[in-house]
């Protein structure tokens, strides 16, 4: 039986992924390193630090700025981002969301976010859910982000769950290799074409047709 249910945050409970392309694609135009979304999904689940690395990589420039510079350009991207977070309200939780946690704990589950985000919290209070979940992962408190498996391992682990009883719960290519290399089942959330890809074992369209019982027959299968 389900033991656990690991959620990815930007993306899965909430659009933050758009906030985060927002205020990243702003920086990069500040720095002259334009991008589109193509490029953006490899940011996605990735670190803060990571991110930033990734973009100047991609502008050739990866040796250009010294720490301090490259701290600033990260703090700047967080407090646009930090900005964009003012207006989110309950209202911005995806479909499905809540009414799946609700029936989560109804039976007993926990219910656990394992996001790579240092304003997961702040998010989740936001959106009035934390309450609904049982455990929510620093990403500061293990050794390696996604697609390491971590994030994932820590949050089984903080709830006494069985790996092979859990799923997770991603929309970014790094979250799946995540969830599968912790051996727990992965359920992607987004396109079939780029989550299979990476491992995903189902892949949803979007978060509507999340229920306990779609969870529960994909852990049978
Ligand atoms: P922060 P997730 C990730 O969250 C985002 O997908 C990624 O784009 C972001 O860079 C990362 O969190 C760090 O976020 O700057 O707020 O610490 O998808 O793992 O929930
Ligand atoms: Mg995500």
């Amino acid at each position: 039986a389900l033991q656990a249910v690991i959620f990815d945050l930007d993306g899965v409970i909430t659009d933050t992924a758009e906030y985060h392309y927002v205020a990243w694609k702003q920086l990069g135009e500040e720095l002259d390193i334009p991008f589109d979304r193509e490029f953006n999904e490899q940011l996605k689940g990735i670190s803060r630090g990571e991110s930033l690395e990734r973009i100047l990589h991609l502008g050739g420039k990866e040796n250009t700025y010294s720490a301090e510079e490259k701290e600033e350009f990260a703090q700047r991207k967080n407090e646009h981002y930090v900005s964009l977070l003012d207006s989110l309200t309950p209202e911005h939780t995806y479909p499905g969301i809540r009414e799946l946690l609700l029936e989560l704990q109804a039976s007993g589950i926990p219910a656990v976010i394992a996001s790579a985000s240092k304003n997961a919290p702040q998010i989740l209070k936001a959106l009035e859910l934390d309450s609904l979940f049982r455990y929510v992962v620093h990403p500061d408190s293990v050794p390696h982000g996604k697609p390491a498996p971590d994030l994932f391992l820590r949050g089984a682990e903080e709830v006494g769950a069985d790996v092979k009883a859990c799923i997770g719960i991603e929309d970014a290519q790094a979250g799946i290799e995540a969830i599968k290399s912790a051996g727990m089942i992965a359920v992607g959330i987004g396109e079939e074409a780029v989550l299979k890809g990476s491992g995903a074992d189902v892949v949803l369209k979007d978060t509507k047709q999340l229920t306990l019982s779609f969870l529960e027959r994909t852990l049978q299968e």
